[in-house]
């Protein structure tokens, strides 16, 4: 079995999507290894997007990340888990994800875009290990 790691953003929670889209999830196949609800601090947001540390977006990102309580967790799934989980998020601006994805439905702007998934099998081991030490 392999791992990644899911964020439903802050956005998720307000909107009060977090259940269709851990639901998404577990009707593809997959399955919830570890859960928990947290307001995510600078300190943490700022490792979690590190490679991003530097571009225009950043400050308003780590802002947005920690505005309010996240469902972060560890989904489980075949190989590349990580993948199947970026399909079904689909691309990272809204306005271009196509229906039947996690973004194309649900989402409009590139900044309030619901989901987090880990982009390669490297960074979930490195995101589980910020959130969940131990649980790669
Ligand atoms: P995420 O890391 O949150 O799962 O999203 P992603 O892989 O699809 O996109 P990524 O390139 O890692 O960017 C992280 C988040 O930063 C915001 N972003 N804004 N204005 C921009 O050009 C821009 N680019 C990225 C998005 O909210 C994206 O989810
Ligand atoms: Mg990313």
């Amino acid at each position: 079995m392999n791992r990644t790691l899911v964020i439903c953003k802050p956005d998720a929670v307000e909107r009060g999507l977090v259940g269709e889209i851990i639901g998404r999830l577990e009707r593809k196949g997959l399955s919830l290894v570890a859960a928990e609800l947290r307001t995510i601090d600078a300190e943490t947001a700022g490792r979690h997007y590190a490679e991003h540390e530097g571009k225009p977006f950043y400050g308003e990102l780590v802002s947005f990340i920690g505005r309010s309580p996240a469902l972060v967790a560890v989904v489980e799934g075949p190989d590349d888990t990580w993948k199947i989980v970026r399909t079904l998020m689909g691309p990272t601006n809204p306005a271009e994800a196509p229906p039947g994805t996690i973004r194309g439905d649900l989402a409009t702007e590139m900044g309030e875009n619901l989901i987090h998934g880990s982009d390669s099998a490297d960074s979930a081991a490195r995101e589980i290990d910020i959130f969940f030490p131990g649980l790669a």
